[in-house]
């Protein structure tokens, strides 16, 4: 199997399980993913984590030695096949962290773009080479890409395909965090920082800012306004206001 799908206590952590080849998005690969994702949005964990296996890649794009000789419509399909896996994982109702744990080139960059957070090892190499293959990202990378670093950066990246380092990623807001010692216990480390709290309000808050994007500010603070009253109808915002007045810590649940 491509993907390995295990559970870490109340996490879930998908593995990309290729290192011969650097986990590369092989189509398989990415139809293994979307199976995993579907079970991963169906069980109840707090958080999803991603990670590479081996010591030397997160991802390094896609299989570049299954994209020539397509024909076009082969082509669009394969782009509509990764965004739409790529969208599943972003719409998933819990957060998800790429722990990137070596290379993420291309396709990789991409699917840890499309996670709700990314973390990376000082060792970690990012970059959208397509253009160095004669291609752009088709993955979602130019648009989620100037969502997370800004327009003038996205550009930059995509037109010089150039490596970024961990430093420069961390500085940029590419990654929000660059870890030292075991990824996957980093990754449940950082995870644990916003695990504990109501799920669906974290799921608010993360549609709220995600629409700040590409919504009118008048717009979007309509969606703030009704994201935010909604919280309060959750049983987890009872909780949470009790225990303050209460001075004790909030237990909450699913709700
Ligand atoms: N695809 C297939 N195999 C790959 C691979 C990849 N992306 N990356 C590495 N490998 C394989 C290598 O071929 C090698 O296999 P063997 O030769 O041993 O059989 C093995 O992994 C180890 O790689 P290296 O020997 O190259 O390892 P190094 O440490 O020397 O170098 C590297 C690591 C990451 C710098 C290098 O492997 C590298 O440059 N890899 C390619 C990075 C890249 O260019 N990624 C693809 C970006 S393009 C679409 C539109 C666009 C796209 C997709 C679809 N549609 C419209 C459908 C764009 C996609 C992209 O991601």
């Amino acid at each position: 199997m491509s993907i390995e799908l295990t559970r870490i206590e109340e996490f879930a952590l998908i593995t990309l399980n290729r290192p011969e080849a650097l986990n590369a998005l092989s189509f398989a690969l990415i139809r293994d993913l979307g199976r995993a994702l579907d079970e991963v949005a169906a069980g109840g964990a707090r958080a999803l984590l991603i990670t590479g296996a081996g010591a030397k890649a997160f991802c390094a794009g896609a299989d570049i030695k299954e994209l020539t000789g397509r024909s076009l419509a082969a082509q669009k399909q394969g782009a509509e096949l990764g965004q739409a896996t790529f969208a599943k994982l972003d719409r998933l109702p819990m957060p998800s962290v790429a722990i990137i744990n070596g290379y993420a080139f291309g396709g990789g960059l991409e699917l840890a773009l499309a996670c709700t957070l990314r973390i990376a090892t000082r060792n970690a190499k990012m970059g959208l080479p397509e253009i160095k293959l004669g291609l752009i990202p088709g993955y979602g990378g130019t648009q989620r890409l100037p969502r997370v670093v800004g327009e003038a950066r996205a550009l930059e990246m995509i037109m010089t395909g150039r490596t970024v380092g961990a430093e420069e990623a961390l500085r940029t807001g590419l990654v929000n965090r660059l870890i030292e010692g075991d990824p996957v216990e980093q990754g449940i480390a950082f995870a644990r920082e916003f695990s504990g709290y109501s799920l669906p309000v974290l799921g608010f808050g993360r549609e709220a800012v995600k629409r700040a994007l590409d919504t009118p500010l008048n717009e979007g603070l309509k969606i703030e306004a009704d994201l935010s009253t909604l919280a309060f109808q959750t049983r987890d915002a009872n909780e949470g206001m009790a225990a303050f007045m209460e001075k004790r810590k909030p237990k909450f649940g699913d709700h």
